[in-house]
């Protein structure tokens, strides 16, 4: 059973949420659920997933480490999954009535590191297509808002289909990555240079201390977050949640790495609703 949240949403959250596709909540974890991920991340940094990169690795040796999918691992990501609040807040957010876990990630920065995570949205990546789909992104350490993952508000709203952003070129261990020639074709339009002019988009981001989340749409322009100061690193858990509208959409194009294979040796096909041990349904207690 899934733990309640510590408070109920407000009205003024959930607008929010559904009008700008992001949304800060203060207080939401308690230092149970934080002690739970942060011990889940060192064992699963001790032994990453196969998925595992180092997206940026600068000369003083700071990276820049992202791994994803790793819950069937790690027996503390998967009682997050399982217990935490996170499953009730993701579902209150999409008013999906019920929820299924797609996967984790995590982003995690050395002190100091300068790697600024690009502009994209996720959805285009994925192996699933709908609405109703959104990121957990919480952060083990305070991040101050120039640090933290920023967002375009209302961006979700759009239909533009944009250029994306080739992760897999960010791999200086020279990893295998997906082949990406075909995707200019199905693009409409480049990202917009958002860094330059960030008020003209208004772009939000908010100082947090661990315990604390932002919720997003995962059709919103994000990124910016990172440039870190000398003395701070950033250490953040994802969790990534499908509501009642998503439906399985394998593309060439999708993830770096890709776990498309993975979805598929579970039986998931395209057009299908998710379903399968992979993406768990995680039931809702009442409050
Ligand atoms: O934390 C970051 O730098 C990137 C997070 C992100 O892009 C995501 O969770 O989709």
């Amino acid at each position: 059973m899934t733990a309640p949240l510590p408070r109920s949403l407000t009205d003024d959250e959930l607008d929010t949420f559904a009008r700008d596709g992001v949304v800060m909540l203060p207080g939401i974890f308690d230092s149970s659920w934080l002690s739970l991920a942060a011990a889940g991340l060192e064992r699963h940094l001790s032994a990453p997933t196969e998925r595992a990169r180092v997206w940026d690795r600068d000369a003083e040796g700071r990276t820049m480490f992202w791994d994803s999918m790793a819950w069937q691992g790690v027996p503390e990501y998967e009682e997050f999954v399982r217990s935490s609040p996170a499953a009730r807040l993701a579902a209150g957010l999409l008013r999906s009535e019920r929820i299924r876990y797609f996967f984790d990630a995590v982003f995690v920065r050395s002190a100091g590191s300068q790697f600024q995570t690009p502009w994209h949205q996720d959805e285009p990546y994925w192996s699933v297509e709908g609405h109703q789909t959104c990121t957990v992104w919480m952060p083990l350490v305070p991040v101050r808002a120039e640090n933290a993952l920023a967002f375009v508000p209302g961006s979700h709203l759009g239909t533009t289909v944009f250029e994306q952003y080739d992760f897999g070129a960010l791999n200086p261990d020279g990893k295998p990555d997906v082949d990406r020639s075909d995707f200019s074709a199905v693009a409409e339009a480049d990202i917009p240079d958002i860094s330059s002019d960030p008020d003209r988009f208004g772009v939000v981001s908010w100082d947090m201390e661990p315990g604390d989340c932002v919720v997003f749409n995962s059709r919103i322009l994000h990124g910016g977050s990172g440039r870190l100061p000398e003395d701070r690193d950033l250490r953040v858990f994802t969790t990534k949640w499908l509501g009642d509208d998503v439906r399985i959409r394998f593309r060439d194009e999708g993830m770096d790495p890709d776990f498309s294979s993975i979805m598929r040796s579970y039986g998931l096909a395209s057009g299908d609703r998710p379903g399968t041990a992979l993406l768990p349904e995680i039931p809702l207690s009442a409050a």
